[in-house]
């Protein structure tokens, strides 16, 4: 899978892209699982450990190296991908049949970029410690408004059926906000075994589960959002070789590719991006 991995062009990510589109139906995984048990004599409800899973490599793919991975989305077959650091953040639209960038925004100072998710024809994206969050038109990427928050901005997904985007601040709370206003609606603390899970960062909304990466770590959560329990901790450890790791920053990109079990991760200046699935350890 690793094979010519330079020489590889947009050619091979439309291609990738649409064997995903055609592998479709394969059915999703990563429902959630039953988190507690319950101990028949005491009656005591016991947190139960999340299954473990590995992130199953099926194609390699190049990945600006330059780009400090903050966000990452496929919507309407459109790949997002959001950078931050102040003065080089910007947000990027790739056509994932052609290949060909389609818009490109930067962020300008003062601004460091986090997170983005796309709410049906906008695009939010959030910054670090600004206390400011963006919304832009999902085609163009301009900025249409701009509203304020406390606190930091890390990570967000959008869950549709619930109507609500889902916001990470490198703590062990989830923030449930409005999609048209940005105000919070709810919160989640996330626990994985009964204990707290903080430093949680990227994320990624499939129906009503909640993936997250673990910021500094090799792994991804997959949560519960209803409790906030952790169902499955994925070891997504050894993508990159070494060398590559060296010259690299943490993994930071989890963008599932729709009607398909199939994720792509990558990571901040990761020269590679990977396509995967989570499969038992
Ligand atoms: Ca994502």
């Amino acid at each position: 899978m690793r094979s010519g991995l330079f020489m590889i062009g947009p050619r091979l990510l439309v291609s990738m892209l649409l064997a995903g589109v055609a592998l479709a139906g394969c059915g999703a995984s990563g429902e959630p699982t039953t988190s507690t048990k319950t101990d028949g004599e005491a009656g005591i409800v016991a947190p139960q450990p999340p299954e473990r899973l590995r992130a199953q490599v099926l194609e390699t793919l190049p990945h600006d190296p330059n780009a400090f991975t903050q966000g990452y989305e496929i919507a309407h077959g459109v790949l997002y991908e959001s950078t931050g650091r102040v003065g080089m953040s910007w947000v990027r639209a790739v056509d994932t049949t052609s290949g060909k960038e389609l818009a490109r925004m930067a962020l300008p100072p003062p601004f460091f970029g986090e997170g983005i998710t796309v709410v049906e024809d906008s695009l939010w994206q959030v910054t670090w410690e600004s206390g400011v969050a963006i919304r832009r038109d999902a085609d163009t990427l301009a900025e249409q408004k701009r509203v304020e928050y406390s606190g930091e901005g890390w990570g967000l997904c959008y869950q549709a059926e619930q109507e609500r985007v889902v916001m990470s601040d490198g703590s062990d709370t989830l923030t449930f906000r409005d999609p048209e206003t940005f105000e919070e609606i709810g919160s989640v603390q996330v626990r994985s075994g009964g204990k707290e899970v903080d430093q949680l960062n990227e994320l990624e909304c499939v129906n009503g589960t909640v993936y997250a990466n673990v910021w500094q770590t090799d792994t991804i959560l997959r949560i519960n959002v209803g409790d906030g329990t952790v169902t499955g901790k994925i070891d997504a450890s050894g993508l990159l070789t070494p060398p590559e790791q060296a010259k690299a920053d943490v993994l930071n990109g989890i963008a599932a590719i729709p009607g398909s079990e199939y994720f792509f991760l990558t990571g901040k200046l990761w020269p590679k991006t990977f396509r995967v699935r989570f499969v038992p350890q």
